[in-house]
Formats: structure tokens, C-alpha cells, sequence
């Protein structure tokens, strides 16, 4: 078989870059090792920054996003028993959508699968050669059981963090940076009615804890625990104490309900330096990964692809080549903005077992910066809206 851009993974990068692709009028094939029924069941990221819904619309996969997704024009900043609303609209003119990640991946599926796309689910042995070369190849077994050689001009590795196309960088070649925190998040989906209409971050001596939305009818909350927990130790009763402890304010009260999915999620920032080797590009968390406190994991997907499939039409359009070869850096700027941030949000709202109260203390006059000065909750504001895609 012979295509144009082989991709690796049917995440957000590999399905969002594969429909652009087709946009251009760029042949492409995505091979997953997962079955679409798990890819479309799995639960992850809920936030779509005002560029990512942008690109969305633009390329003609918003619609049920924009009947189906909540707008939000801020977030609350939740501590020492009051809330403290950062309001985007008025900082910056945009606002975020609360829209789950695979929701847009089924968007995307039901959008590539119209325009005859070429997707394979339940690959296994997905293998990449030659990548320094001229002629790059995938092999892999498919569905059935067949062997895929796959001759192809270029591989974009969008197979997640623990996927193998960055392995296939030489030795030496790639720079890893690595940050593993030591605390992880509880993860809880549960029937309730919303307990308030924008999210609230909250930082509690006990630890941090986030509520969050679906639908009317399903929140999504997460808590600080213990990275290692079994989630099925905690009894629901003690989930709820546990949330309703760290998210304690005067009139506010939690709505509870049944506790129908829970998981544990550890957190870690990981950037692999460059993103690219010969015709192989690496995009999303196949390069970088960051703490969900910044809501930017999906989003920083969006924007890889966004440059990607921009620089591979200036490729086979034009005949450029600075595009691509300029893909890594400009991405990487992105990346490492993101990272700051994840990490800022992160460091600002968990307990650390080793804080002292000097650093309680520190911690405390930061958040009272940021919901008190008009430049600092702008600047929040800015990163969490993010700028505008390619
Ligand atoms: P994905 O979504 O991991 O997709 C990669 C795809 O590649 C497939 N794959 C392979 N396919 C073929 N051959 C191989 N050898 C392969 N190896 C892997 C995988 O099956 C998968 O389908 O990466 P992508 O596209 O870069 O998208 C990134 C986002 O998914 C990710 O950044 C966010 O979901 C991160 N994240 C969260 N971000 C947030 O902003 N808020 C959240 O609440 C949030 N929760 C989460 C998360 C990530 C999680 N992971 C990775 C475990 C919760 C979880 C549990
Ligand atoms: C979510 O709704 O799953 C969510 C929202 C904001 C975050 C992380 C996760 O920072």
C-alpha cells in the first residue's frame, strides 16, 4: 500500500490532523491499536480552549459542539473558604467550552469515516522504518489478521504517550525533559445536577480538588490523592466527605449522587526536544504531556496538528520545505507555555507533603495575587482561554 502521511494513533492529533489533511487534499491512512468502541468510550479531557472550537468549526466538525457543549466565561478560584471568579469575558474577550475529548473524537470518526477516510482500528505491531530516509515505511498486522507495509512521504507519530514512534528517533537524538509529581488525581464521573454553573479549582489544606461538568444531568470531579491509590478502595460516602471538605464556601453546596465511573490518574510534564527526526513528526502527547490542572493536554493536540497539517500543505502545494522544517520549534514554543502553566496551576493549588508553612503562607499570597490584581488574572485568563491556533 502506498499513501502520502501514514498516522499513527486516533487520538485527538491523529484524527483531527487526518481530517485537516483531507481538507488539503492530502491522501493519508490512520492506523489505531485500540477498537473504535473503546476510543469512543474512553473518558479524558473536557476542556476545548476558544482556538480549538475555532479550528473545529472552521473545518466543519462543530456542530454538535455547539448545540451539545457549555460555554464558560470563567472559573472560580476557590480557597481559605471563599470563591474568586476570573472572568475571561471580561479579561479577554473569549471563553472556554466544556465538551469531552471523546466526543470530538466520535465528531471526528463520523467526519472521516462521510468523506471515505482510510482508518484502521485494532492494529497491533505497528512498526516504523527508515524515518531518517527518503522513503519512510509502517508495517503492522490489521483487524484480520493481514500484514500492512505501508510506503508512505511522511509519519506523524500521534500515538500518545506511551507510543512507540518516538522510540524510532535515533538514539541520543531526542532530549527528554521529565517531571513526575507526587500526588495524582481521584477522577469521578456521577449523576448529579450541577453544583455550580462554571468550574472551581479549589486549594484546601487536605489537597486540591476540581469540580467540573458534563451535562445537566453528569459531573465530573477530581480530587488530590495518593498517585498509587487503588480507586476502589474508597467507599462513595468517603469520596463525597472528601470532596465536600476541600470545597467547602458559605452558600455553596455540593449535590451528590451515584458515583458511576472513578479512576486514578498520576500527573506528570514530559517534553521530548525536538519533535521531529527526518519524515517522522511527532504531535500531541506522543511529545508532551502536562498536569490536567491547566486543561491544555487536548488543546496543545489541536495546535501541534494545526502547524503540522499547515506545513505539509505548504509541502505538497508549494513545494516548501522550511515549514517543516521549522514544525518543531514553533510547536515546541507552544509547548513549553503550556508547560509553564500546567505546572504554575499545579504548584499553586496542590498540597505538597514537604511544604513547610513558609511555603503554605507563599502559597496563599500567590492566589490572592491572582484574584486580586487585574494584570495577574489577566494573565491566567490568557493562557487558559489560549491564543489562536495556526
Ligand atoms: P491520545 O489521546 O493518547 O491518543 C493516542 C492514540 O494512539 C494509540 N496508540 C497506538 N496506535 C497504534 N499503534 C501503537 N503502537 C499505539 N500506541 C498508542 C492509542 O490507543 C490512542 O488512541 O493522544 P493525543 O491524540 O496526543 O491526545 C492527547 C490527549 O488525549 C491528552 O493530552 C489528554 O486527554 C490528557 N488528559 C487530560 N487532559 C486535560 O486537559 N484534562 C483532563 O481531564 C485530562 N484527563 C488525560 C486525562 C489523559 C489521560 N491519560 C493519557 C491516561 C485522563 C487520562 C486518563
Ligand atoms: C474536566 O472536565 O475533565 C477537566 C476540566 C478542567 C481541567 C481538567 C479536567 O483542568
Amino acid at each position: 500500500m502506498r499513501t502520502q502521511v501514514a498516522i499513527i494513533g486516533a487520538g485527538p492529533a491523529g484524527l483531527l490532523l487526518s481530517h485537516l489533511l483531507h481538507r488539503a487534499g492530502i491522501a493519508g491512512v490512520v492506523l489505531e491499536n485500540r477498537s473504535r468502541a473503546t476510543i469512543e468510550a474512553t473518558i479524558r479531557a473536557g476542556v476545548l480552549e476558544h482556538g480549538t472550537v475555532a479550528l473545529l468549526n472552521a473545518t466543519g466538525v462543530g456542530a454538535r459542539l455547539a448545540r451539545e457543549g457549555l460555554v464558560h466565561e470563567g472559573i472560580e478560584l476557590r480557597f481559605g473558604g471563599a470563591g474568586h471568579r476570573i472572568d475571561f469575558a471580561a479579561l479577554t474577550g473569549k471563553a472556554i467550552t466544556v465538551y469531552p475529548q471523546h466526543e470530538v473524537l466520535k465528531d471526528l470518526i463520523a467526519a472521516r469515516l462521510a468523506d471515505g477516510g482510510d482508518l484502521r482500528f485494532s492494529v497491533a505491531d505497528v512498526r516504523l522504518e527508515g524515518v531518517g530516509t527518503e522513503h519512510p515505511r509502517v508495517h503492522c498486522t490489521d483487524a484480520a489478521g493481514t500484514a500492512l507495509h505501508i510506503d508512505c512521504d511522511f509519519i506523524a507519530g500521534c500515538d500518545g504517550a506511551h507510543g512507540i514512534c518516538r522510540q524510532a528517533m535515533p538514539e541520543g537524538v531526542p532530549r527528554e525533559y521529565l517531571r513526575i509529581y507526587p500526588f495524582g488525581w481521584f477522577g469521578i464521573l456521577a449523576e448529579a445536577p450541577p453544583s455550580s454553573h462554571e468550574l472551581i479549582y479549589a486549594r484546601h489544606d487536605r489537597g486540591f480538588a476540581l469540580i467540573s461538568t458534563r451535562t445537566p444531568t453528569v459531573q465530573r470531579m477530581y480530587f488530590q490523592c495518593d498517585p498509587a491509590e487503588p480507586a476502589e478502595r474508597w467507599s462513595e460516602r468517603q469520596i463525597w466527605d472528601e470532596l465536600q471538605a476541600r470545597t467547602a464556601a458559605t452558600g455553596f453546596s455540593l449535590h451528590e449522587g451515584r458515583i458511576f465511573q472513578r479512576g486514578v490518574i498520576a500527573m506528570r510534564s514530559f517534553v521530548c526536544e525536538p519533535m521531529a527526526h527526518g519524515r517522522l513528526f511527532l504531535a500531541g502527547d506522543a511529545a508532551h504531556v502536562v498536569p490536567p490542572t491547566g486543561a491544555k493536554g487536548l488543546n496543545l493536540a489541536a495546535a501541534d496538528v494545526a502547524l503540522l497539517a499547515r506545513a505539509l500543505d505548504a509541502h505538497y502545494r508549494e513545494g516548501k520545505r522550511g515549514p517543516l522544517e521549522a514544525y518543531s520549534a514553533a510547536a515546541l514554543a507552544r509547548v513549553w507555555r503550556a508547560q509553564h502553566f500546567s505546572w504554575w496551576m499545579t504548584s499553586m493549588l496542590h498540597r505538597f507533603d514537604e511544604a513547610t508553612e513558609f511555603d503554605r503562607r507563599r502559597q496563599l499570597a500567590e492566589l490572592d495575587l491572582v484574584v486580586s490584581s487585574r494584570a495577574a488574572a489577566t494573565s491566567l485568563a490568557e493562557m487558559y482561554v489560549g491564543s489562536p491556533l495556526a
